[in-house]
């Protein structure tokens, strides 16, 4: 069967290469080694983690970094959950690989954080403890295959929407960290579009079994950009330091305006009868999702939070005898190598 790749997702990957292009040309500042922060910023130039920066943006970016990290790690609680299950070789080997990428994805953004002066040990403690908190997406279950399918279109669809931006974000190290987790979430975007395309055009079991899966995380997807404009907190501040580039509100219109075009060629309906052209807006009108709901899942209360939450906290105390072995071997070979050094100089 011919399986279109997914529609619209080449613009987004373009705009990652001239960001990159951007960054690499930044990496060169021309400006005085002396710059105020102020003037970097506005200079559309990075911040780097040797520049002084005012203690909000530090502590800005710490909370924002460690929130998107921690969603990767505990994103790989709902796809891990099908790697037993997928239904085919390929289909196994694809997932595990997509699984694997997310804890990479986690590891680049915990790396980036670690350069605002906190360490992974700190950042791990806020998650386990809850003073950090994660995307409000992976509190919802994973029912069947086809929510495989519609995570990878409408979940990383909707994480690369969001995340796009944030490669020209003015801290360097996220903004690079931001190059690279793009890249990898388009592939994810692409696969799961694929594979939500086989299942619309399978048996009738399949397709139905498709589109419940896009009932079902529709509105959890839009949700996934925060509350509306008018009630996010730390937008107008972020925008003017260049933290974020796009108003919660606006990126959620462009994600709904990227994906009506997307479900017509699955031929899938999206679950919302008010989703109509507006001629004089230019985009979609759509129903917003529910933002008392996505507050209740922010604060704990969604349908998966405790199952999730207990499960890093299992696995994070599974992996202590890893994190002791690694450490005892570090140990073992900085002192054989001072050892070995102290031979050569006797
Ligand atoms: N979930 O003032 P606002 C992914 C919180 S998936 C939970 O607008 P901001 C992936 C917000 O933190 C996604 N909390 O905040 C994909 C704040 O609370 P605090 C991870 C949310 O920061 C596939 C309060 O609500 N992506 O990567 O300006 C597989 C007020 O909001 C949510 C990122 O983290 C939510 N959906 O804007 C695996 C991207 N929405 O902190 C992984 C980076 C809002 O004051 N982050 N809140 O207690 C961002 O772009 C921004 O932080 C957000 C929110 C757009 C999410």
């Amino acid at each position: 069967m011919e399986t279109p790749d997914v529609h619209g997702a080449d613009g987004l990957l373009g705009e990652v290469e001239e960001a990159e292009a951007d960054l690499r040309s930044a990496a060169s500042r021309d400006l005085e080694g002396t710059a105020s922060f102020e003037a970097i910023v506005a200079a559309d130039q990075k911040i780097e983690p040797r520049d002084v920066m005012p203690e909000a943006y530090r502590k800005g970016l710490i909370r924002q970094i460690a929130q998107h990290a921690h969603s990767e790690i505990i994103g790989m609680q709902p796809e891990g959950n099908w790697i037993t299950r997928a239904p085919s070789l390929r289909r196994k080997a694809i997932l595990l690989a997509k699984v694997q990428d997310e804890a990479g994805h986690g590891l680049y953004l915990y790396a980036a954080a670690e350069t605002l002066g906190v360490t992974r040990d700190e950042l791990t403690e806020a998650l386990l403890n809850g003073r950090q908190k994660y995307s409000s997406i992976f509190n919802y279950p994973t029912l069947t295959w086809a929510d495989m399918g519609a995570i990878g279109w409408l979940v990383d669809g909707a994480a690369i929407v969001n995340q796009v931006p944030l490669c020209r974000c003015s801290y360097g190290p996220y903004a690079r960290a931001m190059i690279r987790v793009c890249k990898e979430e388009s592939f994810h975007q692409r696969q799961g579009y694929q594979s939500l395309y086989v299942l619309a055009n399978g048996s009738p079991a399949q397709r139905a079994m498709a589109q419940d899966a896009v009932d079902r995380w529709w509105y959890p997807s839009l949700a996934m950009f925060g509350p509306p404009d008018t009630e996010s907190t730390h937008s107008a501040q972020s925008m003017e330091w260049k933290i974020k580039r796009f108003s919660n509100d606006d990126l959620r219109q462009r994600f709904v305006d990227m994906c009506v075009p997307q479900a017509e060629i699955l031929g899938l309906t999206l679950p919302d009868p008010d989703l109509r052209w507006n001629e004089e807006r230019g985009h979609y009108d759509f129903t917003q999702p529910d933002f008392e709901e996505l507050m209740r899942v922010v604060k704990g209360d969604g349908p998966c939070n405790r199952q999730r939450m207990t499960h890093r906290r299992r696995a994070h105390s599974d992996g202590a005898w890893v994190r002791e072995a690694a450490q005892a071997y570090a140990e073992k070979a900085r002192a054989a190598k001072g050892a070995s050094r102290e031979e050569v100089m006797a």
